[in-house]
């Protein structure tokens, strides 16, 4: 029997209304996906790792241990806008035509979306947050998001009608949206849909007035590769621009602003007067300190790494609140037992492993996403699953969690089995990985891959013609390419051919003819 909650609350029903709803609604389940931005699996004590004593992300770990945490989530090209674009399509860049972040005409928002068809299928549809697409949300009933990048005090937002401030801190606006948007979605009588994405960590990592001091004495481990010299590897490791030493700003990544009036450059500028207070009672004393201290070399480095950690881990923290919040609205609103909920972030992120920060790589750190999803009743609570699953795989999950048929076009597999516990045979052993963002910030270049369980061969292009193959069992920190190493002849040839086979499947066998240059 079906409930109509409106007439329920005309007819003073609104005590009972909760519990009617998640009867009524038992078979289609609400799915709210949390995505925050450059979140690394490596900063989520639900990973383990050595910061999960020391920044433990508590209520993002509720999700883990009541769900599933997926160990290989690995994306399809490691870069914002083409994630979201990934994650929204359920195609590889090159077909749904959002390849980069940089000299890249907006999303065509025309095209077949989950989101759409979750919509024309009955589900109330909404998107709060950063969305990083250019064009405007298509297929959301709701939609509220920051512009670009978005900024993480007062930001701007842009709905339906048009750009507004927003007085506050970025991660709070977002809870604070995403609340109300599910307080008037839990009694509309549809079934939810509820994409909540957070700014947060995204450089130039600016940490909110609650958790402004929380780190700043703490130090942090270093990691075994932060003073990496790309020996071993190729031209691409050895030309990037993201380094904590060389490509990580004092003034604007680690706000040490030695003249005040350079802190306009930024998005610190957008702070009241009682903000910048707060702000500079925690950072004044640091910014003398370094000064007075005079580091260079190592030195330095190591003191940046420092800074850095410090603020993107207290930009994690009030990520890690916002999730316990939404987590104790359901469970106060006897949501929780038909709300599937993921986090997850758009791709992965360097803490400082081959010294660098950012993504873009098909190395580990940045080419796994954290992803943790709890389906009440379904999902083993604490259940940690190795499959190699993909963000190309989100769409159709969506889709067939809420019992919508997947179009015959998406390119992933929908994940509801692994959910159960119940891998296919057939699931993937093989993942594609195509990023194109060069020339471009940090200057990754072009470069797309195979990566099986064991291996990565690994080809960079455009302005170079050079493969690198891994073998991340026996180097899991992927220090040295053995692709010329004879030992690895067989593996090499192998790989090759499957990773043809998968550029034919995904319709990507063009890339060489697409490179501007010709391959040597
Ligand atoms: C900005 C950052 C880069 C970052 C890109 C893409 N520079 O350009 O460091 O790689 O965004 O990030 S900043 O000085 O403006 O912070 S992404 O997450 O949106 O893909
Ligand atoms: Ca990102």
């Amino acid at each position: 029997m079906k409930i109509n909650l409106t007439v329920a609350a005309a007819l003073g029903l609104t005590a009972i209304a909760p519990s009617l709803y998640s009867q009524t609604a038992s078979q289609r389940p609400n799915i709210i996906y949390i995505m925050s931005d450059d979140h690394a699996y490596q900063a989520i004590s639900a990973y383990g790792g050595p910061l999960k004593e020391i920044a433990p992300t508590p209520n993002i770990d509720r999700i883990a241990a009541n769900g599933m945490r997926f160990n290989r989530c690995l994306v399809t090209n490691s870069i914002s806008g083409p994630c979201r674009a990934v994650i929204l399509t359920g195609k590889y860049s090159h077909l749904n035509g959002f390849v980069a972040n940089e000299r890249q005409p907006p999303f065509d928002g025309s095209q077949q979306t989950f989101p759409k068809l979750l919509q024309a299928a009955g589900y109330n549809t909404a998107m709060i947050g950063k969305w990083h697409l250019g064009s405007n949300p298509t297929g959301f009933n709701y939609w509220d998001i920051l512009p670009g990048q978005g900024n993480y005090y007062n930001p701007d937002f842009i709905d339906k009608d048009g750009q507004h401030l927003e007085k506050g801190y970025v991660t709070e606006i977002i809870t604070d949206k995403s609340i109300q948007w599910l307080n008037e979605a839990k009694s509309s009588g549809k079934p939810f849909m509820l994409m909540m994405h957070h700014k947060a960590p995204h450089r130039e990592w600016q940490p909110g007035p609650n958790e402004l001091s929380l780190y700043k004495n703490v130090k942090f481990p270093e990691p075994a590769t932060l003073f990496d010299d790309y020996s071993n590897r190729g031209t691409a490791e050895k030309r990037q621009d993201m380094t904590i030493s060389k490509t990580m700003r004092i003034e604007e990544d680690l706000k040490m602003y030695k003249d005040r009036s350079k802190m306009k450059t930024t998005g610190l500028n957008r702070m009241d007067p009682e903000q910048q207070k707060a702000w500079d009672n925690v950072y004044d004393p640091i910014i003398r300190h370094f000064y007075e201290e005079n580091l260079t070399g190592d030195e330095l480095v190591r003191f940046k790494y420092q800074r850095y950690l410090q603020d993107y881990l207290a930009c994690i923290a009030a990520v890690d609140k916002s999730v316990g919040k939404v987590l104790d609205f359901l469970k106060e609103n006897g949501l929780d037992k038909n709300t599937i909920v993921i986090y997850a972030s758009d791709q992965g992120f360097y803490l400082g492993e081959h010294g660098w920060f950012d993504k873009r790589w098909m190395f580990e750190q940045s080419y796994r996403t954290p992803l943790l999803i709890e389906w009440p009743g379904i999902t083993k609570p604490g259940s940690i699953n190795e499959d190699m699953v993909s963000n190309i795989d989100l769409a159709e999950t969506f889709l067939d969690l809420a019992g919508v048929k997947v179009p015959s076009d998406m390119q992933g597999s929908s994940m509801v089995p692994v959910l159960k516990g119940k891998t296919p045979s057939d699931w993937r052993k093989e993942h594609y990985y195509h990023y194109y963002e060069y020339p471009g910030s940090h200057m990754v270049k072009r470069h797309y891959g195979i990566s099986t369980e064991r291996y990565k061969l690994i080809h960079y292009y455009y302005d170079i013609d050079e493969w690198e193959l891994y073998d991340i069992k026996a180097d899991p920190d992927e220090m040295k390419n053995v692709y010329n190493d004879p030992a690895y002849a067989s593996v090499k040839a192998g790989l090759h051919e499957k990773l043809l086979k998968l550029m034919e499947k995904y319709k990507d066998s063009d890339v060489l003819a697409k490179s501007f240059l010709p391959v040597k």
